[in-house]
């Protein structure tokens, strides 16, 4: 059994209806991979690396599971596919209707082309930070030893208000912890 942990990002409609509902659904979804242990808040975000685009919808979860690394990968893009995910339509960091990203897989450290865990800019990114702080401060980076705390920590400051802000969301709040 692994404990992996799970960005989820969206800022587009989908067929589950707005970026909220879709990470609401998707969290569904995710739990028939595994089991949810821990669930972060809701975040309304600022665009990062593409910047002509709307805000996003991120969360944290974390998944405990008995699936391998790669066949989690494969379960995490089948969902994006099902949320209508093309990748061939937008640029890198463009728009999308679901990102399910895969942050840590206990401390494995894996550097294959399509799938490297820890994802190599995690450090730098707020709107994944902030949401896994909620959930799991002192985890490690197995690669950086640092400690979530201490990558947020080292996030350079200046960072607009509103870049990550906590948003409600009956839907999100619903979506079952098991
Ligand atoms: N995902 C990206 C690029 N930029 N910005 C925000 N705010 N949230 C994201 O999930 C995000 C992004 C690439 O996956
Ligand atoms: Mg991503
Ligand atoms: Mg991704």
């Amino acid at each position: 059994m692994s404990l992996a942990y799970i960005a989820l990002g969206a800022n587009l409609l989908s067929s589950a209806g707005s970026p909220e509902a879709a990470l609401a659904a998707a969290a569904e979804c995710l739990a028939a991979l595994g089991r949810i242990t821990a669930r972060s808040s809701l975040y309304s975000t600022a665009p990062v690396g593409f910047k002509d685009q709307p805000r996003f919808a991120n969360a944290v979860v974390a998944l405990e599971t008995h699936l391998s690394p790669n066949d989690l990968l494969d379960g995490v893009l089948a969902i994006e596919h099902d949320f209508g995910r093309d990748r061939a339509a937008s640029p890198p960091n463009g728009p999308r209707t679901l990102d399910l990203d895969i942050l840590f897989f206990g401390d494995l450290v894996l550097n294959e082309s399509g799938l490297e865990i820890p994802p190599p800019r995690l450090a730098g990114r707020a709107f994944v930070l902030v949401p896994l702080h909620e959930i799991a401060p002192d985890l490690r980076d197995p690669r950086s030893g640092k400690t979530v705390v201490e990558m947020l920590q080292s996030l350079p400051d200046g960072a607009a208000p509103d870049a990550v802000a906590r948003i409600e969301s009956g839907l999100w709040t619903d979506t079952t912890v098991r």
